[in-house]
């Protein structure tokens, strides 16, 4: 009898896939403690990803993305959907009290197995991408959830982000956040899909909402139009439409067939990403262990090889391992 018994790992795959909140509390931590049964439990889980809408938050810190995303969720509930939402801490101490403040914003709905909410640090060492919450993203739409919110300070840096794995990206803005207006001008910030400025109960607000659709003119016209939404998060104002926004940008995408394009566009950039991240681990390893680098390092030290050639020399040695 006891052979027959499933292992605990089969058990949390099962009610992970059932949509259990404490599995996927459970398998979210094995990933996030970098344990190799978490790795595996993605790996069995993953045929079954792709189902959840995924849309990702970014903006600068405090324009109210958690607020944004407490009503929104609210109101997800109320049609009857499941939510997970996941916020990248970046660990800045400046945002710690914040995130207190997004606990108590989504108290209301801990009690309710329809929503899953989770924080996680974002302790990636490459261009701010974090393995593990890429891995977390997955379960969380493993788990069967209908909407994956996901939440990320942006101040208009091009990084690497979990946000290039959402199917809609949603900037949210406040009046006279115009560095980022800048920076979105400058090219140096994607633009997003929909634009949401919050707290617009303040007087500046029509003049933001002019800024961005004079940044908006100058991209290409045709296929998707950025609409801007203007919302009161607190208020719950905006709510309505900017959740109506933000599925008329799923439905095109999946019409256009641009969803499932970019969602393979993400994918490849995923596992460059952590092909590329293990490679320059073990490049790093081998430089620290290996004399024949250490010599090389030495001769570009002294100005005999450029540093070009070196690393030609160095992957050369390598392939032909
Ligand atoms: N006046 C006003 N304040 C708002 C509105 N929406 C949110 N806030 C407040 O703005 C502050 C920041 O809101 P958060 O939701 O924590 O903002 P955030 O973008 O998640 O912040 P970080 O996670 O730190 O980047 C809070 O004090 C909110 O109550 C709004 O529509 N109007
Ligand atoms: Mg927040």
């Amino acid at each position: 009898m006891l052979a027959s018994m499933p292992s605990e790992d089969q058990t949390l795959t099962r009610r992970l896939l059932d949509g259990d909140k404490r599995a996927l509390a459970r398998a979210i931590s094995l990933v996030e403690n970098d344990d190799p049964a978490g790795w595996e439990l993605v790996r069995e889980v993953y045929p079954h990803t792709g189902k959840a809408a995924i849309v990702g938050f970014t903006g600068p810190p405090g324009v109210g993305k958690s607020t944004l995303l407490a009503a929104l969720t609210r109101l997800e509930r109320e049609r009857g959907r499941t939510i997970a939402v996941l916020s990248i801490d970046p660990s800045s101490p400046f945002t710690k009290g914040a995130l207190l403040g997004d606990r108590i914003r989504l108290s209301d709905h801990f009690l309710d197995p329809g929503v899953f909410i989770r924080s996680m640090a974002n302790r990636g060492a490459l261009g701010g991408l974090s393995e593990a919450t890429l891995q977390a993203a997955l379960l969380m739409d493993a788990s069967g959830r209908d909407v994956v919110l996901l939440e990320t300070v942006g101040v208009g840096q091009a990084e690497v982000d979990i946000i290039d794995h959402a199917d809609t990206v949603v900037l949210v803005l406040m009046p006279g956040s115009g560095d980022s207006v800048q920076a979105l001008k400058a090219g140096v910030m994607e633009i997003p899909d929909v634009i949401a400025v919050n707290k617009a109960e303040h007087p500046l607000t029509d003049t933001m909402v002019r800024e961005i659709k004079g940044v908006l003119a100058l991209g290409p016209r045709g296929g998707w139009e950025v609409p801007i939404v203007r919302t009161e998060a607190v208020r719950g104002e905006g709510i309505e439409e900017l959740a109506d926004k933000m599925a008329e940008h799923r439905e095109y995408i999946a019409a256009e067939g641009t969803l499932s394009e970019r969602r393979r566009r993400n994918l490849m950039n995923e596992v460059l990403a952590i092909a590329t991240f293990r490679m320059r681990r073990e490049l790093e390893a081998s430089i620290r262990e290996d004399p024949e680098v250490k010599e090389l390092l030495d001769r570009v030290v002294s100005r005999e090889l450029d540093p070009a050639s070196a690393a030609t020399t160095i992957l050369d040695a390598r392939v032909s391992q």
